[in-house]
């Protein structure tokens, strides 16, 4: 081996590595070029073995040439190297980018029970006469449950409530909510205006209109000198705020034995406007409430003197006044929890 064939070696070494650099398609066709030249068992290395076959005075003229063959190649490198990296980049960039401008996926919100936001609804319109909410247990004791409603034990107006009894004597799950307006009774000082909405039972062979459980709301005013005409005005504009201003109302004789008088109170039918169809059986209105003047003896049963105070009271059904909304014709959907009634109040 000598200077001028080993010069030529390395200066053809370098020509093929830089075509082959700037031929290569991608980066990892760089990488194998760089491994396979100027790798530890590389060409590069091979060549230079014969070195050492040449007089001491030739080396360093190829060392030199050899430094200058690995620069050139190194050089060939980074540039293609840069070039193919930053359109790999690009290509990548392009391939995974986010489009901002594809609509979300909805995420299904859920949604108030119908007989909740009826609740709510009542409660708003009461709220803003200044009636306060309250709660009651729903196990009752038969006094305040009966006898403080002046429903006395062995009585016939017990009939008018199926009763579903707890097995611990004296007690029970509560037929009404009014149970709940005497401990109010017993623990506010008048003027009282309170609202109590709860959930109440009853013992019944179970159709569209009679389920074992429902919701009832109940209103209480008790002041000095509250009338049957400060009852008839609040009743007809909570009827007004419900169901429309333009809506007639009326009320018709009644009988609870915790009120005297006793009233129904009706609203002109929500769907014939009063002329009279199948959903008010053809009378023009339809019954959403029952109220009356508190009877005396429960107002002492409340703690309260009858000669001082008077009071109204009045009970609505609340699955009633739902289905009256929206059109539903059995109460039992209310229990069923099936999503594809409760979705529709959406
Ligand atoms: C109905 C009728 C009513 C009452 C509830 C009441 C409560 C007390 C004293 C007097 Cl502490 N009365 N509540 C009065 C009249 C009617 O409910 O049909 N509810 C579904």
């Amino acid at each position: 081996m000598e200077l001028g064939e080993l010069t030529r070696d390395l200066e053809t070494l370098r020509d093929d590595a830089v075509a082959s650099v700037r031929a290569a398609p991608d980066v990892a066709t760089l990488e194998a070029i760089e491994l396979d030249v100027l790798g530890r068992k590389g060409r590069l290395t091979l060549v230079l073995r014969g070195i050492g076959a040449l007089p001491a005075e030739d080396r360093p003229k190829v060392g030199a040439v050899a430094n200058e063959v690995r620069g050139a190649i190194a050089a060939a490198l980074a540039d293609r190297g840069g070039a193919l990296r930053g359109s790999e980049l690009e290509a990548r960039l392009a391939a995974e980018a986010v489009d901002v401008t594809t609509p979300g996926r909805p995420i299904r919100r859920g949604t108030l029970h119908p007989i909740v936001e009826t609740v709510r609804e009542i409660a708003d319109i009461f709220g803003q006469f200044g009636f306060v909410t309250y709660e009651g247990p729903e196990v009752e004791d038969d006094l305040t449950n009966f006898q403080m409603l002046n429903i006395p034990p062995d009585h016939p107006a017990r009939d008018l409530w199926d009763t579903l009894y707890v097995d611990v004597e004296g007690y029970l799950l509560r037929t009404h909510t009014s149970p709940g307006q005497i401990r109010v009774m017993q623990t506010e000082r008048p003027p009282i205006r309170a609202l109590l909405p709860g959930r109440c039972y009853r013992y019944e062979a179970i159709d569209a209109s009679h389920a074992s459980e429902f919701f009832q709301v109940e209103g209480l005013m008790v002041d000095e000198g509250t009338t049957m005409g400060d009852l008839k005005g609040l009743l007809d504009q909570f009827a007004k705020a419900m169901y429309g201003h333009d809506k007639r109302t009326r009320f018709r004789p009644g009988y609870y034995p915790f009120t005297e008088p006793s009233v129904a109170f009706d609203v002109e039918c929500l769907v014939c406007g009063g002329s009279g169809c199948p959903a008010c059986s053809k009378s023009g209105w339809m019954t959403i409430l029952g109220a009356g003047m508190v009877h005396p003896v429960v107002l002492q049963y409340g703690g309260l003197d009858p000669e001082r105070y008077q009071g109204f009271a009045f009970g609505m059904g609340v699955e009633r006044i739902a289905n009256l909304r929206h059109s539903v014709g059995d109460l039992r959907l209310y229990m069923e929890n099936d999503l594809r009634f409760l979705g529709q109040f959406r």
